[in-house]
C-alpha cells in the first residue's frame, strides 16, 4: 500500500492554465530578485531566505489545491505565500517591515501569514511547524470543511524529532494532510547525504505506514499532478500522504550565505532544469511566440515593481503595537 503510486485526478494543463502557472513562477522570481536588491540596500533587515529555483513546487501545489486547503510552511516561504494568493504588495511590504504587510509589519520575512487565503505561516524553528500542520488538519477534519492541510518542509526539517511525532499522529488519526518535503539538497551548508542515511525523505513515512512518493519537482505540471493525487487521497478520507519533491535552491541558504560549500559545477548543472526554462519551452510547444513571452515578463515586471514601490512608500508600524501579538490581552 505505502509504495503505490497514487492515481492522478487532474487532466493535463491547457495552454491558458500553463500560461497562468508560468506567470505565477515568474512573479515569484522577480519578487525574490527585488527582495535581494532591497536586502543589499538594507531596506530589508534580519533574515531573508529566497525561493529562487524552487518556484515550481509552490506554484504546482497551488494549482492542485482548493481555496479551503490550508498551507503551513517554514521560513523560505515568500514564494508559497504568493502562490497561495497573498498579494505581491502584501508580501513585499512585510519584508520591508511595513504596516501594510500581510503580518502588519510585525513578522517580517520568516513570518508571513494571511488567514484570508488560508496561508497559516511562516515559521523559523526548523521542523516545529510540522506538528502545527497536523493540528490544522485535525481542525479541518473535525469541522468537516473538506479542506486539506499541506505542510511544506525542508530535507533538514525531516531530521527533527517533532517531525516524526507529527507523522505518527497524522497517520493514526487518518488526518487530511499532505506532507510535502522540498528536498533542495542542503540544510544551511550541510548537504543532505552528510546529515541523513536516507536521502529520499518520503521514505520516513513507511515507518508509520503512510502512503509516500518521491518525484522531480522542477516541472510545474508534474508537481501539480503529483500533489493533486496526494491532496485527493487525503481529501477522500484515506489519510495523509508524504511526498518529496526533488528541487534545488539557486541562491545561498539566506542572503548572508555565499554558498561556497557546493561542489564546482553543481549549480550550473541544476540551472539546466530551471523551472522557468522548462515551462517556457512547454509554452512554446503550445505555440507561444517571443512576443507572448515578452508580454508576460513585462506584466510581471510591472506587478513586482509596483510591490516594491508600495513597500517603500508604506508607513512603518506604530511602535506602540510592538507587543500586541506577543502576550494574550
Ligand atoms: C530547531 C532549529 N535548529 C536549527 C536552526 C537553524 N537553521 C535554520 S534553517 C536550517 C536548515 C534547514 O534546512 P531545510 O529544512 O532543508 O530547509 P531549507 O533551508 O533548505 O529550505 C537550520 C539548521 C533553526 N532555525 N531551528
Ligand atoms: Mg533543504
Amino acid at each position: 500500500m505505502a509504495n503505490d503510486s497514487l492515481p492522478n485526478p487532474l487532466s493535463p494543463c491547457t495552454r491558458e492554465q500553463l500560461t497562468h502557472l508560468y506567470r505565477e513562477m515568474l512573479l515569484i522570481r522577480r519578487v525574490e530578485e527585488l527582495a535581494a536588491k532591497a536586502y543589499t540596500q538594507r531596506k530589508i533587515l534580519g533574515f531573508c531566505h529566497l525561493y529562487i529555483g524552487q518556484e515550481s513546487v509552490a506554484v504546482g501545489a497551488a494549482a492542485a489545491c482548493q481555496p479551503q486547503d490550508h498551507w503551513v510552511t517554514a521560513y523560505r516561504e515568500h514564494g508559497q505565500a504568493l502562490a497561495k494568493g497573498v498579494s505581491a504588495r502584501a508580501v513585499m511590504a512585510e519584508l520591508f517591515g511595513k504596516a501594510t504587510g500581510c503580518t502588519e509589519g510585525l513578522g517580517g520575512s520568516m513570518h508571513l501569514f494571511d488567514a484570508k487565503v488560508n496561508f497559516m505561516g511562516g515559521y523559523g524553528i526548523v521542523g516545529a511547524h510540522v506538528p502545527l500542520a497536523v493540528g490544522v488538519a485535525w481542525a479541518l477534519k473535525q469541522r468537516k470543511t473538506g479542506g486539506v492541510a499541506v505542510c511544506f518542509f525542508g530535507d533538514g526539517a525531516a531530521n527533527q524529532g517533532a517531525f516524526f511525532e507529527a507523522l505518527c499522529l497524522a497517520q493514526l488519526y487518518k488526518l487530511p494532510v499532505v506532507f510535502l518535503c522540498e528536498n533542495n539538497y542542503y540544510a544551511m551548508g550541510t548537504s543532505v547525504d552528510r546529515a541523513s542515511s536516507l536521502i529520499d525523505m518520503s521514505l520516513r513515512g513507511l515507518g508509520v505506514g503512510m502512503v509516500r512518493e518521491q518525484f522531480e519537482g522542477f516541472d510545474v505540471e508534474h508537481v501539480r499532478e503529483r500533489v493533486g493525487a496526494a491532496v485527493e487521497h487525503a481529501r477522500s478520507g484515506n489519510g495523509p500522504v508524504i511526498l518529496e519533491a526533488i528541487t534545488y535552491r539557486f541562491r545561498g541558504h539566506s542572503m548572508s550565505d555565499p554558498a561556497k560549500y557546493r561542489p564546482e559545477g553543481e549549480l550550473e548543472a541544476k540551472k539546466q532544469s530551471d523551472p522557468l526554462l522548462i515551462t517556457e519551452r512547454r509554452l512554446r510547444e503550445f505555440g507561444a511566440d517571443d512576443a507572448e513571452i515578452a508580454a508576460l515578463q513585462a506584466s510581471v515586471e510591472v506587478e513586482a515593481e509596483d510591490a516594491y514601490q508600495f513597500a517603500e512608500t508604506s508607513p512603518e508600524p506604530d511602535p506602540a503595537r510592538l507587543y500586541e501579538y506577543t502576550y494574550a490581552p
